[in-house]
């Protein structure tokens, strides 16, 4: 009951805000693009991270207006650092339920229009979940999504649902390799074969390969032999408020 008044009064009170973090290019280590992670503020318990409240507004059926506040500000976001003069890409997550409105196309191109802001510069990460149900209708949205210039990517790639033979029947354009095969790979010879054998797939596919939860050198070391096409993780930078994000940005230089 709490979460639901809440997070309904967050919604309409703007108590929302989206966190960046940067995906770095995996030969040049510039940054490609960043991951929006949401985040609630609330007045009273402080940040609440979305782990506790996604699940809750999946069942509820709040998670489609939250969805469509997440690709707007996304949207109002990209289409501002563009107009500072920076070019970058955001990806939002979704998840299967919001796959579920038939609506969620026309709001994304909604939420690009009314930022002026040219399609491509969205990118989408969908969770395996997104393909379980009704693979086939999962296969179209993500045409649509394609034909407008988004780019979609599978995230959380070997954890879930998903086998290798439906990722070659869905029309993506990168994989997100997850972290449990990032992490400590340098001690771990089955998590390096596993890594090895996804990017091998994904390069047969002409799938990218976006690897997240890097945390330490060695591990970004292995996965540069791999050649990954883009790294994400604490090692480089946590999500952070677009305002942190740009001083982050303007310190590398
Ligand atoms: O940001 P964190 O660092 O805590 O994210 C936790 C989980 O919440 C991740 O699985 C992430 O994909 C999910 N998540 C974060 N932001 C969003 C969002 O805007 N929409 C959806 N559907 N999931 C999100
Ligand atoms: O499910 P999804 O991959 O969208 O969620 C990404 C989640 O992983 C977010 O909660 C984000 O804060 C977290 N995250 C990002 N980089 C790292 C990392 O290097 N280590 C750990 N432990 N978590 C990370
Ligand atoms: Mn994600
Ligand atoms: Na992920």
């Amino acid at each position: 009951v709490w979460l639901d008044t809440n997070l309904r009064k967050a919604l309409a009170e703007n108590h929302l805000m989206l966190y960046y973090q940067p995906k770095l290019a995996g030969r040049t280590g510039e940054v490609d693009s960043v991951e929006a992670l949401l985040r609630w503020r609330s007045p009273e318990r402080g940040l609440v991270c979305p782990s506790i409240f996604i699940p809750y507004a999946e069942e509820s059926g709040l998670i489609a207006p939250l969805g469509v506040w997440v690709m707007r500000e996304a949207a109002r976001q990209a289409a501002a650092w563009k107009r500072d003069g920076l070019n970058i890409r955001i990806a939002v997550n979704m998840s299967a339920r919001q796959l579920d409105d038939k609506g969620v196309v026309s709001d994304f191109m909604r939420a690009i229009g009314d930022a002026g802001l040219d399609p491509c510069m969205l990118d989408i990460e969908l969770t395996e979940s997104c393909l379980i149900d009704d693979e086939g209708a999962a296969i179209d949205l993500i045409k649509q999504f394609r034909q407008l210039g988004a780019r979609v990517h599978l995230d959380d790639f070997g954890t879930g649902y998903s086998s290798l033979s439906q990722l070659a029947r869905i029309p993506l354009d990168a994989i997100k390799l997850d972290a449990s095969f990032v992490r400590g790979v340098n001690e771990n010879p089955v998590s390096q074969a596993l890594a090895r054998a996804i990017v091998a797939v994904a390069r047969t596919l002409e799938l990218k390969v976006i690897a997240e939860g890097v945390e330490t050198a060695e591990e970004t070391a292995f996965l540069d032999t791999l050649g990954v096409d883009a790294k994400q993780g604490y090692l480089y930078a946590k999500p952070m408020p677009a305002s942190e994000f740009t001083t982050w940005l303007a310190n590398r230089r």
